[in-house]
């Protein structure tokens, strides 16, 4: 058989200049990472080729026997990594681990409560252009104008007002630990079940160095490509597992017993088909990475690098949304800087930086626009730069948005960001 260079040479060359792309540029957006050559084996592997609808030990075709092994390792895995009774690696994407679970603890039509989209919630979180505002009745809350983190007056009084059947805490630009405590006692005061997203820290909190929400949530969802550094899917797990509360129905088999197993019917044949039997064999190998010991330094050093980037952009005269930051990410208010996020992300695009622009909370500005950027540390971590050069990455984002129509300022930093890069290689060596 041939191989990519000699059977599609035109891609082979977008493959290549993807490749120099992340080589030779800053990757600072807070939901990228790299993961491990050993991942990315896996990922590009002969599982591929499989097809196992089902479980292990309970599929639709035959020849699963070694692909259930790899299933069973990366939900053995996960167990242990995040110290819970459930796994389900199946997920495609976060987006189809959070509709499996919609699609478990509510009926459409049911009320649901998640942070706004705009204030550093997620799509999948009640936004309605997404199924999950469109399919169930969505309340959103709030940041708090006075601190920037989550409003638990307002969290308190639309859910006694909305009685939603689901919380959801957790989202895609929060700088703080996601409060889950807070959510729990919202939870129990109306019924509600809890449901945390921790796509964004899910590696901070395998490592220890964010709070767990094993033991206040009912169910938990993730991405793993994140800070958790695997290849790009979704999971789901429960700290404990209970008793099907609604009496729902399997089709075939009667009343299914436990949320388990009402998940994993959900998951598949609910949401998705064939599971990417490639890609949960390389999630088990990320969650291999994580178990180890260096990856709990790892974690440390992408919070402390935020800490650091943090400090230098306060010192500059930035205002970060909340004051700061105790996970990966930072978002930053750029209303006092006299550029948008979208002109932010465009000069600093041409400098070699990549991030992206997002609405800060009360924005005023279009999501096309908006009047901040996110910014994040996994990516830069894993390349090996502590604070030395996070300083220096915050003084080149600096220069160049205090003189954003400068290209030859914006030239000089690209070449100053690849001399920098080319210190830190990500696979070369
Ligand atoms: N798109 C992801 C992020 O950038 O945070 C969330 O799904």
């Amino acid at each position: 058989m041939f191989n990519l260079e000699q059977n599609d040479p035109e891609l082979y060359d977008v493959l290549n200049r993807e490749a120099e792309r992340e080589e030779s540029t800053l990757e600072l957006i807070a939901s990228e990472n790299f993961t491990s050559k050993a991942v990315m084996e896996m990922a590009g592997g002969v599982m591929t080729n499989k097809y196992a609808e089902g479980y292990p030990g309970k599929r639709y075709y035959g020849g699963c026997e070694v692909v259930d092994e790899a299933e069973n390792i990366a939900r053995d895995r996960l167990k242990k990594l995040f110290g819970c009774e459930y796994a389900n690696v199946q997920p495609h994407s976060g987006s189809q681990a959070n509709m499996a679970v919609f699609m478990t603890f509510l009926e459409p039509g049911d009320t649901i409560m998640g942070l706004d989209l705009a204030h550093g919630g997620h799509l999948t979180h009640g936004s309605h252009v997404n199924f999950s505002g469109q399919l169930y009745k969505s309340v959103s809350y709030h940041i708090s104008k006075t601190n920037g983190r989550v409003d638990f007056d307002e969290v308190f009084s639309l859910a006694k007002e909305h009685k939603p059947k689901l919380i959801i805490c957790g989202g895609s630009a929060y700088p703080r630990f996601i409060e889950f405590e807070m959510f729990r006692e919202v939870a129990d005061t109306v019924g509600a079940h809890l449901m945390s997203d921790i796509a964004h820290p899910s590696g901070l909190v395998a490592a220890g160095v964010h709070p767990s929400p094993m033991q206040y949530c009912d169910i938990v969802t993730s991405t793993t490509h994140k800070t958790l550094r695997g290849p790009r899917g979704g999971i789901i797990m429960m700290g404990k597992d209970f008793e099907n509360p609604w009496g729902k129905i399997a089709p075939k088999s009667g009343r299914i017993k436990l949320v388990s197993e009402l998940i994993d019917s959900m998951v598949m044949p609910g949401v998705q088909g064939g599971p990417l039997m490639h890609i949960i064999a390389a999630k088990a190998v990320a969650f291999g990475e994580a178990l180890r010991p260096d990856f709990k330094k790892y974690a440390k050093d992408i919070v402390s690098n935020a800490k650091v980037m943090a400090e230098e952009f306060l010192h500059l005269g930035y205002d970060l949304v909340s004051g700061g930051t105790d996970t990966h990410v930072l978002l930053i208010d750029l209303s006092n800087k006299d550029i948008t996020g979208k002109h932010a992300e465009n000069i600093l695009g041409k400098a070699g930086i990549a991030l992206n622009k997002n609405m800060v909370p009360f924005d005023r500005r279009s999501p096309f626009v908006t009047s901040g950027i996110r910014v994040g540390t996994p990516a830069l971590t894993t390349r090996g730069m502590g604070e030395t050069e996070m300083r220096k990455v915050v003084q080149w984002i600096d220069s160049a948005i205090s003189d954003p129509d400068n290209d030859q300022l914006l030239t000089s930093i690209r070449s100053d960001v690849e001399a920098l890069c080319s210190n830190f290689p990500i696979y070369e060596h």
